[in-house]
């Protein structure tokens, strides 16, 4: 039987070098676990003589005291050498200033659209919104687009899965059917813009799938075309801020009016051209109950990421989807 001091003087020898809580828990169990060493020595008092045994029993619960209180003892100091640890890690300079809250500001984009409702609401034109989540009906067949234009197909759309039963759904590809929506639930004289968010099958340096554009009706018994170039003009004069910009139509096709023009504006020597318009096709407004024998109008429509690219000297779209605050923050 190995000596009770013996046990004693070695497990304090090896509790102080343990550094490791977890350690510290699995070596108690070599001295007072189930076979540890104090524990046999209690299991072998059963050979002692009768008369030996209490005094004996008496010194191994001695030592067991002892090693329990060396244990506490170590326990402690391990978790206090580990708060120390702690708080130097975490020591906070409360002296530091704070950070402060950073001052936001609104996307060049967003300014863009504020400076265009502005513009045309000084013009008399009111605001018009709707779903970005249209119908069939809605984005394509109220505006006279035939079925089986390239438009209408999944290379150009993009679709919603899974609701064929009831119409199919679909990302808008352009802000007219806010128009539509529009005409459907008002009487002429119809005066308004419709700005937003539009989805097109298309990603590269010049065009991104999710964009801005802005388009515009005036619907009322007598407006002509030269009424549409008067308006466009001097919207044009103003978002830009040149008297002597000039603005040029160039014949040209969409399916919702007739005629239809591109919109050019002077640029440096030349040209650019800067949106599309037209007068309002008889059967889109036969769609949306209109007379067209009695009312007539125009509508145009444009990007304004193109706007805001122009106004602020911006060369890749891409940089207004990015939230790259090194560029957000130019505009302040
Ligand atoms: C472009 C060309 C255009 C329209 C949009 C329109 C809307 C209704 C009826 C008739 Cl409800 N037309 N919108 C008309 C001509 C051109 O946009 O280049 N957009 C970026």
């Amino acid at each position: 039987m190995q000596d009770l001091d013996a046990i004693v003087k070695d497990a304090f020898a090896v509790f102080a070098g343990i550094n490791d809580a977890d350690e510290l828990e699995q070596t108690k169990a070599r001295y007072l676990g189930k076979t540890g060493a104090l524990t046999e020595q209690l299991k072998g008092l059963g050979k002692l003589m009768p008369a030996d045994r209490p005094a004996m029993g008496a010194r191994i619960n001695a030592a067991k005291d002892e090693l329990e209180q060396a244990l506490s003892a170590r326990r402690e100091h391990l978790q206090n050498v580990k708060l120390e640890a702690k708080l130097k890690e975490e020591s906070l300079d409360v002296t530091l200033p704070g950070r402060g809250s950073g001052v936001g500001g609104l996307h060049p984009v967003s300014r863009t659209l504020e400076r265009v409702e502005q513009i045309f609401h000084s013009l008399g034109f009111e605001v018009a919104d709707g779903p970005e989540i249209e119908t069939d009906f809605y984005n394509f067949t109220a505006l006279n687009q035939p079925e089986n234009h390239p438009a209408r197909s999944m290379h150009d759309t993009f679709y919603l899965q899974g609701d064929n039963a009831g119409g199919k759904h679909l990302l808008r590809t352009h802000t007219s059917p806010i128009q539509v929506r529009y005409m459907e639930s008002h009487k002429p004289p119809i005066r308004i813009i419709a700005p937003g968010r539009v989805y097109r099958v298309d990603s590269d340096a010049t065009h991104s799938p999710m964009f801005h554009q802005v388009e515009g009706l005036w619907i009322d018994e007598r407006i002509s075309f030269a009424n549409l170039k008067g308006v466009v003009t001097e919207f044009f004069r103003l978002f830009f801020e040149r008297d002597d910009l000039q603005v040029r139509f160039r014949p040209s096709f969409f399916p919702f009016t007739e005629p239809s023009a591109e919109i050019d504006m002077s640029f440096g020597d030349g040209w650019l051209e800067i949106g599309g318009c037209g007068m309002v096709h008889p059967s889109v407004l036969k769609n949306v109950n209109i007379d067209s024998e009695q009312f007539q109008g125009f509508a145009f429509g444009m990007g304004l990421d193109r706007l805001t690219m122009l106004r602020y000297g911006v060369n890749d779209l891409r940089l207004f989807f990015e939230n790259d605050l090194r560029f957000l923050r130019q505009f302040r």
